[in-house]
């Protein structure tokens, strides 16, 4: 029997951070979480980069082009859509959603979508370093395994 599992350490390769200014609050920490992860796991500062966009909705512009270039072993994506009082928030979770999934589809870097959809801003802090974790460094996590199974397959 072959089994493929992820390794879960950052290897050669490097990554890219693709962050949200909108809601900088939170995507400040999900980003240091980010890096704080990838240096953990033996990355060095040569080894990531970071791009901000203005919102969620430019994330998939940006990260679609970098992962093009064929430079970056991931892509992560990191930013927060917290709902408002229209459906604006529908919009852009449905959009990001289906734009970072285009990415992987069409080309096979791992772009990871790390990007917090809450109703609350309360949920987005517990998230963001707090009581549920931080999604960017979960995201950082994933884009590590995921590189690791894309080497291996
Ligand atoms: N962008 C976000 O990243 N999060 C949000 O919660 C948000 N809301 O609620 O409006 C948001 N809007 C901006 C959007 O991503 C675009 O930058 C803007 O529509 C211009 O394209």
């Amino acid at each position: 029997m072959k089994e493929v599992k992820g390794q879960v350490r950052a290897g050669k390769g490097s990554y890219v951070v693709v962050v949200s200014r909108f809601n900088e609050f939170i995507t400040a920490k999900l980003l240091a979480g980010a890096i704080d992860c990838l240096r953990r796991h033996d990355a060095a500062d040569n080894q990531i980069s970071v791009v901000w966009v203005p919102g969620a909705c430019e994330i998939t512009i940006a990260a679609k082009k970098l992962a093009k270039t064929g430079k970056y072993a991931a892509v992560i994506c990191l930013g927060a859509v917290i709902r408002g009082q229209t459906s604006h928030y529908d919009y852009i979770c449905q959009q990001v959603a289906r734009g970072i999934g285009q990415i992987n589809y069409d080309t096979a870097v791992p772009t990871i979508f790390g990007v917090l959809t809450c109703d609350t801003l309360e949920q987005a802090v517990e998230r963001a370093g707090t009581k549920m974790g931080n999604a960017g460094a979960e995201a950082a996590l994933t884009a590590m395994e995921t590189v690791s199974i894309m080497e291996q397959i």
